[in-house]
Formats: C-alpha cells, structure tokens, sequence
C-alpha cells in the first residue's frame, strides 16, 4: 500500500476475555506473536471500509504459528480510534475466529481485538492496565502482537530505539573523548530507512526537540549512535540538545513531517546504574530490559545486572 509509510512502527494490541488452557499463549507478555491475515478479495480494503459502519465481517484466512485457520470474519472495529486515524491505514481490527465454522477457536480463543493504539503515545496504557488487574480481578488479557496482511507488513518495527545508557562512565567514548549519555538506533527492516527530519525527544511536551540532520540514513540491520551531551555543536557524531536521566526517564522516536509525525517507537526506563543499558534483546523486541553487557553500535545482549 503506497500511502503507507514503510518504516513506521507500528504495534498493534490484542486483548480478549477468554481464557485458555495450556499450551502456547498469544498472550506470552515474553513474545510477540505474528498474525498473518490473507484476504481472497482483490478490494478487500474497500469492503472493510464500506462495512465498518454495519459490523459486517469479511472473510480471510488467519495464519499463527503455521497453524491457518479459514474463514475468519474481519472487520475494523467501531470505535473513536477509527476516526482519529483519519487515512491511516492503521485500524482497529476485529477479528472473529468461529465466523464460518462456529466450533474453531485459536488457542481456545473466539474472539482477537487489535486495538491501533491511537490515543495512546505510549502504546503501554493498555497491556500495563489490563495485566496489573487481573492479578486481583477478572480482566482482559492484553498482549503486543505484529500483523501481516496478505503477506506485507502492517506493523513492523523498522526503526527502534534499541538500547540507551543514561550513566556511561566507561563503555564507549564519543568522537570528542567524552564519555556521554547514548541512544543506539537500528533498522531491523530489509530496506534503508531515510531518518533526515525524525525527531528524538526526552520530553512529553516537546516531542519535536532534537532533529536529525539531512541525509541521515541507516542501511538494513545499521546501528546508530546518537549522543545524549547536549553538544550539538560539535562534528562529528550526532549530538541531541537532551541528556539522560539515570533515575528514569522517556526517550521517544518522532517521524519527520512529510510522514505526519507519527510516533514510531519509545523507551522507559525507572534506573539506570552505572554503565548498564537499557536494551531490547533479542535486538527490535520487547520488552527492554536492564542489562549490564551493553552493546553500542552492536546486538544486543541478555546479561542481567547482577
Ligand atoms: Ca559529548
Ligand atoms: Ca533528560
Ligand atoms: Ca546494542
């Protein structure tokens, strides 16, 4: 789809009521399943689009862990987030495992709600909630998942804030010497991603803080550094006008005007010590976790703080 920004992150929520027994879990907060959606229709867009306003499902094929299974209904769900979206084609999905054959479920699910996350530029309000109720009450279940549709990718993570250090005493110095805050970003897509007017940002307020200068591009599988010392005027290496705050705080990932500024990833962290990161292992995934073998400008690695 052509309007579609091809480097845009984009997660997608799945919650559901029903439980299940046993077995892989779509809701493995350790995971992030894949489903693959295919449509037979060759204007399958424009039916989702024209049936929206009467909940009317349209058929597809639903594919999870190699695991098809057939006629499932599709529909976007009614919902403020379909308008908020405007064109996007980043919908709220609704998909009913028992459309045509009232007896199939996935993993002992009936129903799967993709939820766009449009209201929330965090992308966490939903999973945080959801699993911190059900440790007292009945609650929905709620998990990321990445979704495939007739074969492209309709959220995956291009490009990711992948690691930060806020407390770098010894681990890498900058090209000046000094031994600064840092931001590792890298394009896990197989295509070269043009990062010139993105944005980085260690506010809420001010999304639009730092910008990448011109010609910043990053090639399938690049790292990159940006550095977090409030040196912007210094050559070379890219410099953010922000540090980090080792007792916790949010970067955020903006994408460049021409593509609507659209919130492509972010990075929470509560504490950092010394020369730990914060890094997403296996490298794109989630969630990040605290690691004391940081790894700027390489994958990232599993080792815990001790
Ligand atoms: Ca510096
Ligand atoms: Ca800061
Ligand atoms: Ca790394």
């Amino acid at each position: 789809m052509g309007t579609r920004a091809s480097h845009t992150l984009w997660v997608w929520l799945i919650v559901c009521w029903m439980a299940v027994a046993g077995g892989q879990d779509l809701y493995d907060e350790s995971t992030v399943p894949v489903l693959q959606l295919k449509f037979s229709q060759a204007n399958w867009w424009a039916q989702l689009q024209a049936y929206y306003q009467t909940k009317t499902n349209i058929p597809a094929t639903l594919i999870v862990d190699g695991v098809g299974y057939e006629g499932v209904g599709v529909r976007f769900r009614r919902n403020t987030s379909y308008q908020m979206t405007g064109t996007s084609q980043k919908k709220s999905f609704n998909i009913e495992i028992d459309f045509t054959i009232p007896d199939q479920r996935l993993m002992g699910y009936k129903t799967l709600n993709l939820l766009n996350c449009a209201d929330d530029a965090t992308f966490m309000r939903e999973v945080l909630y959801s699993n911190t109720c059900r440790r007292q009450i009945p609650s929905a279940k709620a998990n990321f998942v990445r979704l495939e549709i007739n074969g492209e990718n309709w959220g995956i993570y291009a490009i990711v804030l992948n690691e930060v250090m806020a407390k770098n005493k010894s681990t890498l110095a900058d090209p000046q010497g000094e031994f600064d805050d840092w931001i590792e970003l890298k394009n896990v897509s197989d295509q070269t991603v043009d990062l010139s007017g993105m944005y980085l940002t260690d506010s809420a307020d001010r999304p639009l803080k730092w910008q990448f200068p011109q010609g910043t591009q990053l090639a399938p599988g690049e790292y990159l550094i940006v550095w977090a010392d409030e040196d912007g005027g210094d050559e070379p290496g890219l410099h953010a006008n922000f540090r980090l705050a080792a007792d916790g705080e949010t970067v955020w990932l903006y994408d460049a005007a021409r593509n609507g500024y659209m919130l492509l990833d972010c990075a929470t962290f509560e504490g950092l010590g010394t020369d730990q990161s914060l890094a997403r292992y296996p490298d794109g995934t989630r969630p990040m976790q605290v690691s004391s073998a940081p790894s700027p400008l390489g994958p990232n690695a599993t080792t815990k703080p001790k």
